[in-house]
């Protein structure tokens, strides 16, 4: 399915590492492929806003991406995960996929990845707390991953969950959240094309604080679906838990969409602030779905999204 992915991006030549990427579905976003890319021109020709897809996105500097984190399995400032993810065994790894699944069983990373085409995606990236980056992702697809394991029709939603060793994870010492970290999305959201696995950041290994050696990334939703280093996968029918949904369930819903209209109770998430961008820099607008409404608007049809937030 190559033309799945329809997202708006610019760089074609972020990676220094070119060689472990495919870079046929960012050419078809592009409009520029030829042979296997031919259906992404014609998809981009049909798109409203196919100007659009020409916008600039400069991704930052992998020292910003990699020195400005939250991880706080590791502490809760900005630079200690940087400082302490180092401690993280992530060899040998391997995610636990249970739950309404044809093959439930611990899959080793090294085999899930042999049956993945590694890609890059540069997409936008919002934390709750108003900060942005641009990130050149690398990494698959959730839904194929899903689809190994094969998903029963009675699956709704997908759960996940972090690794917790308090031996390895200074932060998770305290009661800042309840260990493990945990998080979840609609099966419609995990399957759709955006939604990926993370184990790459600039063609690079993903570094320990950034959520090796995979995780999450859901670029329409606040950073901290975003769940980082999972060890397990679960299928369910029902809601799962989700980490800031139990820590402050007035400031955190099960959604998290990205919003400009809808606030957090104690600031407006209407503007943003990118990262790298210098102290005097302007705050900048934040999108709606944070610029991926075209691709994801039609799953939250006849939603309220100030209920559902
Ligand atoms: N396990 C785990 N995952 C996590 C977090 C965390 O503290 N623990 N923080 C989340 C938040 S709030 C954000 S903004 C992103 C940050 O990702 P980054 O540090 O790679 O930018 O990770 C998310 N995933
Ligand atoms: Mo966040």
């Amino acid at each position: 399915m190559a033309n799945r992915w329809t997202n708006k991006l610019t760089r074609s030549d972020v990676t220094p590492e070119p060689i472990f990427m495919n870079r046929r579905r960012v050419l078809a976003g592009l409009g520029l492929g030829t042979g296997a890319a031919a259906g992404g021109a014609a998809l981009l020709g049909g798109m409203p806003n196919a100007a659009q897809a020409q916008d600039a996105l400069e991704p930052n500097a992998f020292e910003d991406i990699t020195s400005y984190c939250n991880y706080y399995e590791f502490g809760t400032r900005k630079g200690d995960p940087a400082e302490n993810a180092h401690m993280l065994t992530t060899q040998p790894w391997t995610i636990q996929i249970d739950g309404l699944v044809d093959k439930p069983g611990d899959y080793a990373l090294e085999d899930i990845l042999s049956q993945m085409t590694i890609e890059e995606r540069i997409y936008r990236f919002r934390c709750v707390e108003a900060w942005s980056m641009v990130v050149p992702w690398n990494g698959f697809e959730l839904a194929d991953l899903l689809e190994l394991a094969g998903v029963k029709p009675e699956a709704k939603y997908v759960a996940f969950e972090t690794v917790l060793r308090p031996e390895e994870m200074p932060g998770t010492r305290f009661p800042v959240l309840d260990w493990p970290y945990v998080e979840g999305l609609r099966l419609d959201e995990a399957m759709h094309p955006l939604t990926m696995m993370a184990t790459g950041i600039y063609g690079k290994t993903i570094p320990n604080q950034n959520g090796a050696p995979i995780r999450l990334v859901v670029p329409w939703k606040y950073g901290f679906k975003s769940i980082k280093s999972i060890v397990r996968i679960t299928l369910t029918d029902s809601e799962p838990p989700t980490s800031w949904n139990k820590a402050a369930a007035r400031e955190y819903g099960f959604y998290s969409n990205v919003n400009p209209t809808v606030d957090h109770p104690r600031w407006s998430q209407a503007t943003e602030r990118r990262i790298g961008g210098g102290l005097f820099a302007r705050r900048q607008p934040t999108l709606m779905f944070n610029g991926y409404e075209e691709e994801v608007a039609s799953l939250y049809e006849g939603m309220d999204l100030k209920a559902n937030f």
